[in-house]
């Protein structure tokens, strides 16, 4: 313990101090059959023996001035809490009893009055020294406890500090994140109350704005290789960009060290308070692993004289400057003691200096080292954080002492108006005026008072940056001002940030990346909400905007793109005059029907040669009409349908053919009844009549059915979208499913009465083979309807008209070929064979 007093003859106060100088208490090796002892710390901070010596600094300073507490010294003793609960709370008894021995309730000697305890260092030895020390109502101010479970005033009624409430700190962390657009994050905390805290405030304020935490890792307080890699390996595995770490550097810096070693890159880092500007963590090469970033810092301020102070240190002064001597320099210091004890002795003998005290054997130290040569954080006033925030709970300790000397009886805030007395004050009485402290601070400015024991929540925001030398500066690009205005409390400069990544823009980190439209977040089972699969949006179906949760149903004649982002119309669809297939068949339908017309005409030319007359005249003519009729009506199935012109071609189709088969029936039927009779060697009584009698019932049949279908139930045209999704096909619906069957099959039946009669009298010898050749057109007829049933089956939209068109303009052709190409090349060729002689039919041999 440090103590120490100035002058002599001015009233007295004590002020208690308490600094991590070390790291952590060492282990005892377990005896239990001896006395057991306190145990002593190791791990000397440079760090934290700055913040011990700012502390004396600040009471030095106040000391000499005559303007604050001008009659009174202050004086302190400063324990060494080592990290450690159980030191702080050993340091607090002791400090409460004033015995080296800790025994609580028990305070003799005539020493000056104990003002306040400044410190304890981290929240959890805070916590549990304001527990004890709020039990005698005595003044706490810590300059680091920022942990909010001591906001309580309830739990810890003395308790203030000069360093920022923690849920300012995460808040601004989770307005970071935000700011950024991160949504998958890693935290990473110190088992202490300022990690646990710190991260819970942080998860709940983040997870409320819907950003999820890949993982939450703890840091081991006693060091733990098993558990420093377990978090390594969590790191590296987990996809999470961002992680943000609420620890203390102590805690953190064996987990740099090994990600460093494992060379875990590609990072960025959000840093608490407690490390953002620590040389134990930015140590040389940890640039790769940390340079980006990100932290949050307490105000800074620069202490004028501050550095001579810590330069011009006695290594002899105590216990703690002399560890500080030995550790820094890394010799003993025995020897310059020995030799300055000898300096001394031979002044007093003969009042003269000796001579001077030489460079000293290997390893050991002369206590004259310059402790300016050495790049040590201890001597490092660039980033004075915490020191100043020491400084500031000095001087408000200060403050408080001299508001309550310079109390004027009779107005002071005590029962009765009375005042207290600084030589013989109680501890409650200095609290009742700590609270009210209100002053400014020497050579920065700054105001100080306590809001229910806090200050205001200000942070500077500090990104690491690396210089050319590969050395890390800490560069400020922003702020966090926890009192402003809830829209306006961060103000951050993108621009003068720089990542760790070659782009030179912000990471990204997200669990699984937008969902584009067209497609849709589909779940993980198990997952957090940020991690999700983007599902393409089914056919028809669409989503227009990003990380859709459902695809939407394009309505009815609306369809999606390609894209699937929108609907669009379904395309229409009809077999058109313009496009080429529909020319085809036009130019296909009128050569046919012109071809039909001039073998009429041929018929006509010839009309009274005997191959006319033998065919009757009427018929053949009918039978002509018929397919000019048939080649006519497939052009009434090509364009957009219409009313009529879903009628008109079905029903022309169903009468042409009817027409048609039933000339071709009559025909047959008579050449059957001839060939019968020539073999029953009657004579043949039928005449031209009978044939005309027999093909005009026929059609007369079919026409009667046809206009009983046309009235009853017509065709009409459809959009029909159901057929085909992305078109709608226009067609014509038949009205009535059983009216077409039966019209057809009508049509079907002449066909096959045709064949059969022609097929019986297909032995009839006359010179053109009449029999032979209505069976082979009929022939022709059913090959071709019976392919096209397939055809048409398997074929969608406007081509299904095609194949009709086809089917049509094939039968057609293979009638006129069949029935009339013979008789054409007679007539137009063979004249000599157009005799009577050759027109009498009679029947084919029997035998050869
Ligand atoms: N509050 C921390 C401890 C801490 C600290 C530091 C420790 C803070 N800043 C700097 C070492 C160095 C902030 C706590 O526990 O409350």
């Amino acid at each position: 313990n440090l103590s120490g007093y100035k002058n002599v003859d001015k009233k007295k106060v004590v002020i208690g101090g308490m600094f991590p100088v070390h790291r952590r208490i060492a282990s005892t090796d377990g005896n239990t059959s001896r006395v057991p002892v306190s145990s002593g710390c190791e791990g000397f901070n440079f760090r934290t023996f700055r913040w011990t010596q700012t502390m004396l600094f600040a009471i030095n300073e106040i000391n000499k001035k005559d303007d604050l507490l001008p009659n009174t010294d202050l004086g302190y003793v400063i324990y060494d809490s080592c990290f450690t609960i159980s030191k702080a709370v050993e340091g607090t008894l002791t400090y409460l009893t004033g015995q080296d021995e800790a025994v609580p309730n028990y305070r003799c000697g005539t020493g000056a009055p104990l003002a306040a305890l400044v410190g304890a260092g981290g929240s959890d030895l805070s916590i549990a020294t304001a527990r004890i020390l709020g039990l005698y109502h005595f003044p706490q101010v810590s300059y680091c406890s920022s942990c909010s479970a001591l906001e309580s005033k309830f739990q810890f009624p003395t308790f203030l500090r000069t360093i920022p409430n923690d849920k300012h700190q995460s808040t601004a962390m989770a307005q970071l994140v935000l700011h950024f657009g991160w949504t998958w994050v890693g935290t990473i905390a110190a088992d202490d109350d300022y990690g646990k805290y710190g991260i819970k405030d942080f998860k709940e304020q983040v997870e409320e704005a819907g950003v999820c935490i890949s993982f939450s890792e703890t840091l081991p307080k006693v060091s733990s290789p098993q558990d420093i890699q377990r978090i390594v390996d969590t790191v590296v595995e987990s996809t999470a960009k961002i992680i943000v770490v609420f620890s203390s550097d102590v805690d953190l810096s064996p987990l740099i060290l090994e990600l460093l070693r494992h060379n875990v890159t590609n990072r960025t880092w959000v840093a608490s308070e407690a490390w953002v500007t620590s040389a134990l963590i930015n140590r040389p090469g940890v640039s790769s692993v940390l340079a980006g970033t990100l932290g949050f810092g307490v105000k800074r301020a620069d202490i004028p004289d501050l550095r001579r102070h810590l330069l011009d240190l006695d290594p002899y002064s105590d216990l703690l400057t002399e560890e500080f001597w030995e550790t820094m320099f890394n010799c003993t210091l025995d020897y310059g003691r020995a030799q300055r004890q000898a300096k001394q002795r031979a002044e007093e003998v003969n009042g003269t200096l000796s001579r001077a005290v030489r460079g000293a054997p290997e390893g050991l130290c002369t206590g004259r080292e310059s402790v300016a040569q050495l790049t040590n954080t201890y001597a490092d006033v660039s980033q004075l954080r915490i020191t100043y925030s020491v400084y500031k709970a000095v001087y408000a300790v200060a403050h408080a002492l001299h508001n309550l000397e310079h109390c004027v009886n009779g107005q002071g805030p005590f029962t009765g108006k009375s005042c207290a007395d600084i030589t013989n004050f109680e501890p409650w009485q200095l609290m009742y005026y700590l609270k009210n402290v209100r002053f400014r601070v020497p050579n920065t400015g700054e105001e100080i008072y306590f809001d229910e024991g806090d200050v205001e929540g200000f942070y500077e925001i500090l990104n690491w940056q690396v210089n050319s030398q590969g050395e890390v500066s800490y560069v400020g690009v922003g702020h966090y001002n926890g009192s402003a205005a809830s829209g306006d409390r961060m103000t951050i400069t993108n621009d003068s940030i720089v990542w760790n990544n070659e782009v030179l823009e912000p990471p990204r980190s997200v669990c699984s990346e937008n969902c584009q439209p067209g497609t849709r977040k589909g779940i993980r089972q198990g997952e957090p909400v940020c991690c999700f699969d983007c599902i393409p949006c089914a056919d028809g179906e669409i989503s227009n905007k990003m990380n859709a949760r459902e695809c939407i149903l394009c309505s009815g004649d609306y369809w999606s793109n390609d894209a699937h982002d929108a609907c669009v119309p379904k395309i229409i669809e009809f077999l058109a005059f313009g496009e080429p297939l529909g020319i085809t068949l036009i130019v296909i339908s009128a050569f046919g029907a012109l071809v039909t017309i001039a073998v009429g005409v041929v018929f006509v030319v010839h009309i009274g040669t005997p191959l006319a007359k033998a065919n009757d005249a009427l018929l053949s003519f009918s039978l002509l009409f018929s397919l000019v009729v048939t080649f006519l009506c497939s052009i009434v199935f090509l364009g957009e349908p219409q009313n009529w012109s879903c009628m008109t071609s079905q029903v022309a189709l169903a009468l042409g053919f009817a027409l048609c088969l039933a000339s071709i029936m009559g025909k047959s039927a008579v050449l059957m009844l001839r060939a019968q009779a020539l073999k029953a060697a009657r004579v043949d009584t039928l005449t031209h009549a009978h044939q005309r009698a027999i093909a005009a019932v026929a059609t007369l049949i079919q026409a009667v059915a046809c206009t009983v279908w046309l009235i009853v139930l017509p065709p009409y045209p459809v959009k029909n979208t159901s057929a085909q999704n992305i078109k709608i096909i226009l067609e014509c619906d038949e009205g009535s499913v059983v009216f077409i069957c039966c019209i057809f099959a009508y049509d079907i039946l002449l066909a096959l009465l045709a064949f059969i009669f022609a097929f019986i009298a297909r032995k009839l010898e006359d010179n053109f083979s009449e029999a032979k050749c209505v069976t082979f057109g009929m022939l022709v007829f059913f090959i071709v309807w019976i392919s096209f049933v397939p055809a048409y089956l398997s074929t969608r939209g406007k081509f299904m008209v095609a194949v009709q068109i086809f089917a049509i303009l094939a039968s057609s052709f293979g009638l006129l070929t069949c029935i009339f190409l013979p008789k054409c090349y007679v007539l137009l060729v063979k004249p000599e064979r157009n005799t009577e002689e050759m027109m009498r039919p009679r029947a084919k041999p029997r035998d050869g």
